[in-house]
């Protein structure tokens, strides 16, 4: 039986840490744009609600999920970024290409957490099929872009 969801736009507003003067680099993926774009919409618009300037906040985008990892890397890299968000929807299709994509870029994305020291947020959605994805991407379930800004402020404020 299904658990119930957390809706991934609830957030306690006092709880959130103020994005004041923070920089954050948002890469996310073109693959699946209906549902990328408006998790990084959601982001930017979170991070904006919480107090980071439109000028700190810097976008990139990359072909596909896959291309996350290098995007993402390069971004930490700089050492101009509080955090970085990494955004892309893989939706499983008929062959294991899913799972290879889902496995390299967690992998990826975790060994940038490992090696350096700015958070990398993991804003890779992986669903069954389309309407999960939009259901997660403003749709019932709320906005996994929302999470991620929320995540990403969380994150400075504890260790930065
Ligand atoms: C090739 C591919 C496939 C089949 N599916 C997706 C997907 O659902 N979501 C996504 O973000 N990217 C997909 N890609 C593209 C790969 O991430 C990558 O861009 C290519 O394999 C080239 O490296």
């Amino acid at each position: 039986m299904a658990t119930a969801l957390h809706n991934l736009s609830d957030y306690d507003a006092q709880k959130v840490a103020s994005g004041k003067g923070r920089k954050i680099g948002i890469v996310y993926a073109d693959w699946n744009s209906e549902i990328t774009y408006a998790l990084r919409d959601g982001a930017v618009k979170t991070l904006r609600d919480n107090g980071v300037a439109e000028e700190d906040i810097t976008l990139y985008n990359v072909p596909g999920s896959f291309e996350l990892i290098y995007g993402a890397s390069q971004m930490v890299k700089s050492n101009k970024y509080d955090a970085v968000i990494a955004i892309g929807c893989v939706i499983r299709g008929d062959t294991p290409h899913f799972d290879y994509i889902c496995e390299g870029v967690t992998a990826g994305l975790s060994q940038l957490n490992v090696q350096y020291d700015t958070p990398v947020i993991f804003g890779l959605i992986t669903t069954n099929n389309l309407l999960q994805a939009q259901e997660r991407s403003g749709g019932r379930h709320g906005n996994k872009g929302d999470e991620c800004a929320v995540t990403a402020l969380q994150m400075i404020a504890q260790f930065k």
